[in-house]
């Protein structure tokens, strides 16, 4: 599978500026469907994904369409790619750190608010799961490396090596020169990023990654940090972020989408605004690299935008399952 242009000459200074962030604002709110309006302007239920992932928008859909609940649609939507071992960048078959070692990034998120990310998670297919379950059976929001692989072995999920020999292989080809340059975008199957509404109208979201091909070890993104790569607030919408990982968390970027929603904006204009503020920092190096946001408000309506041409969105609404590439800031620059 041909890998497009990803994250080109990503700066390693960013690396590894997550770890240890604390994440607040997962209050549990258990007053079911309280702060859940209906959605007066679009069709429900609907899905959206990051990326060409009609299958995974798909199984989502299947989900919901039978009155299932948004939550349980974006696990199982994001659980289609995680086991692919062709997609390189999510679950198995994902590119390796530079150490050979393939590391997955995941998180969710419900209507309630509350929250679950793995970290650093190795020899785990479906990491989305692991973190539904820290979110639903632990007392904590985020957990890494080899305590989040414990949990999951406790918790049944089976050892797998995630390392394909197609990964390997690239990884073997790459260690030849050892240069730190991924390109900006990349193949058919990326780091998933899922949002749904079911039919009472609730919103959740998922996100999964292997994040950074040849990152350095221990090296973790924005897809495991809540309101970064990922938030939702059943009272307003969601938005989850796909990219060069270090630039959406210096931008805390999708809680930011939300937020401007919040303020009134569309979803479009939130992610417009939020790649913006990306791009018009002092010294911006956006040149060099792609960040797409895709949002949802409680209105059904959506948003999709990139830095970059060839970001897109998977979107499946009123029994139609779409692939649309999102407009981009470099093209409203020229
Ligand atoms: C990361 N945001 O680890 C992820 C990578 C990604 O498409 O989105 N790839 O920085």
């Amino acid at each position: 599978m041909k890998r497009r242009n990803f994250l080109k000459n990503a700066s390693l200074t960013g690396v590894g500026l997550v770890v240890g962030s604390t994440i607040t604002g997962c209050a549990e709110n258990s007053e079911d469907s309280k702060i859940a309006q209906p959605a007066s302007k679009a069709s429900l239920p609907l899905v959206i994904a990051t990326w060409d992932v009609k299958n995974a928008t798909a199984k989502a859909w299947e989900v919901l369409e039978a009155g299932g609940n948004a939550l349980d649609a974006v696990e199982q939507g994001c659980m289609i790619e995680e086991a692919n071992a062709e997609g390189q960048s999510v679950g198995k078959g994902g590119l390796p750190d530079r150490d050979g070692n393939v590391t997955l990034d995941a998180c969710i998120m419900n209507k309630h608010g509350d929250c679950g990310s793995v970290v650093y998670l190795q020899n785990i297919t479906h990491a989305i799961s692991v973190a539904r379950k820290v979110m639903e059976e632990t007392p904590h929001v985020m957990l890494a490396g080899k305590g989040a692989e414990k949990y999951a072995y406790e918790l049944g999920f089976k050892k797998e090596n995630l390392l394909t020999e197609a990964s390997k292989k690239a990884w073997e080809a790459w260690k030849v020169k050892s240069e730190y340059k991924p390109i900006i975008n990349i193949e058919n199957h990326d780091t998933i990023g899922m949002l749904a509404i079911d039919k009472n109208g609730d919103i959740s979201g998922a996100c999964t990654t292997s994040g950074l091909a040849y990152k350095m070890a221990g090296r973790v993104g924005d897809s495991p940090i809540i309101g970064s790569g990922l938030f939702v607030d059943n009272e307003i919408g969601a938005a989850v972020a796909t990219g060069l990982g270090e630039e959406v968390v210096k931008t805390v970027g999708s809680f930011l989408v939300v937020e401007l929603m919040r303020q009134g904006k569309s979803p479009q204009e939130a992610c417009e605004e939020a790649i913006s503020r990306i791009v018009n920092k002092p010294n911006s190096d956006y040149k060099n690299f792609q960040v797409g946001y895709i949002a949802v408000n409680k209105q059904g309506e959506t948003g999709y935008y990139s830095i970059h041409q060839y970001f897109s969105m998977t979107k499946y609404q009123d029994g139609t399952n779409e692939n649309i590439q999102a407009d981009y800031i470099i093209n409203k620059s020229k």
